[in-house]
């Protein structure tokens, strides 16, 4: 018999190429997980909640304990599986500088390196025209504050074609960007290139052997065991849990306040809570709620900024 309040529930939809990095991992480690599917874009009644409002996706939960960012999340599994190698900082200078190149510039040109009507047809098609509308608003206003400039155009369409090339000579000389086994940048560099996959519907070019076969290997992990859950089962596991003991905290600045905290990227609305635990790896929020009591919300240290806040949780 299991106990649903100490097993992993993804928050997530079935397009998001982010998630798709996360539910892939739980194909390779085998682990038995919780699908809770969430809008494409806000409002998200389901995951808003408990997560006070952080809003990409996909968002992993454990009982009372929100884990922010495929990173962390990644961190996560590779810690409960005893799995080194897909912790992100496990990385090579020359891989991490592939993985950025992939979930930045590669993962942004998907859209932008094809022409707006053919963008416009594919969503057209998934969403159709009055959810195309909003989600075309949605995310220009997600990208307007962004600190980052996605290429476009016939830039954008080089950077796909020279990253799949780069990454069939890297797999010339190896079955995985790790080595023998999958590791993290194999996750991180799949979404991308699944991405352009399914939104387009297109395959890969042919000529690229090695990229195409361990497309396929990395496809063929699957996503472990996947089990359907109601959000307002989510959240009553959140309601029936205590949030799991924390680390001790490094000195920070901010310690036990009400603080803000938010993506520096793109799509920075800011979460609310007390600054309960600061580590080389993480931060961690608590929050209050009358619907769950305490849940510890958790990001990582790189790539969120930390700000006191004058409200509330
Ligand atoms: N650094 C984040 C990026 C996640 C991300 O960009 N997710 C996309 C979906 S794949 C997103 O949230 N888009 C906006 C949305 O879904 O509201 C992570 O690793 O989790």
């Amino acid at each position: 018999m299991t106990d649903i309040n100490k097993e992993w529930v993804l928050h997530h939809y079935e397009a998001s190429p982010y998630a798709e990095k996360i539910r892939l991992m739980f194909g390779y480690t085998g682990l038995r997980w919780h699908s809770v599917i969430s809008p494409p874009m806000p409002p998200r009644p389901n995951l808003d909640p408990l997560t006070g409002g952080y809003r990409r996706i996909p968002v992993a939960q454990k009982g009372a304990d929100l884990f922010c960012d495929t990173a962390l999340i990644a961190l996560e599994i590779a810690r409960e599986t005893d799995r080194s190698a897909l912790r992100p900082d496990s990385l090579s200078d020359d891989t991490r500088a592939l993985v950025a190149h992939a979930q930045g510039d590669v993962f942004f040109s998907v859209i932008s390196s094809e022409s707006p009507l053919k963008v416009l047809a594919s969503l057209v098609a998934k969403f159709g025209v009055r959810e195309t509308y909003r989600f075309f608003k949605d995310r220009s206003g997600m990208m307007k504050g962004a600190t980052i400039r996605p290429p476009s155009g016939k830039r954008a369409a080089a950077v796909i074609s020279t990253f799949f090339s780069d990454m069939d000579a890297i797999l010339a000389g190896q079955e995985f960007l790790d080595g023998e086994n999958p590791g993290y940048a194999d996750f991180a560099a799949i979404h991308p290139v699944k991405f352009k996959a399914d939104f387009f519907e297109t395959v890969l070019p042919e000529a690229l052997t090695h990229l195409n076969r361990w497309y396929a290997a990395m496809l063929a992990l699957g996503y472990g065991e996947r089990c359907e859950l109601d959000p307002a089962d989510a959240f009553k596991v959140a309601a029936q849990s205590e949030p799991r003991p924390l680390p001790p905290s490094d000195p920070h600045e901010y310690l036990n306040q009400q603080v803000n905290i938010a993506p520096t990227d793109y799509g920075q609305v800011p979460v609310t809570g007390q600054l309960l635990t600061v580590t080389a790896e993480r931060y961690v929020v608590a929050r209050q709620t009358d619907d769950f009591g305490a849940v510890h919300v958790h990001f990582p240290r790189a790539g969120y900024a930390v700000k006191p806040s004058t409200t509330g949780s």
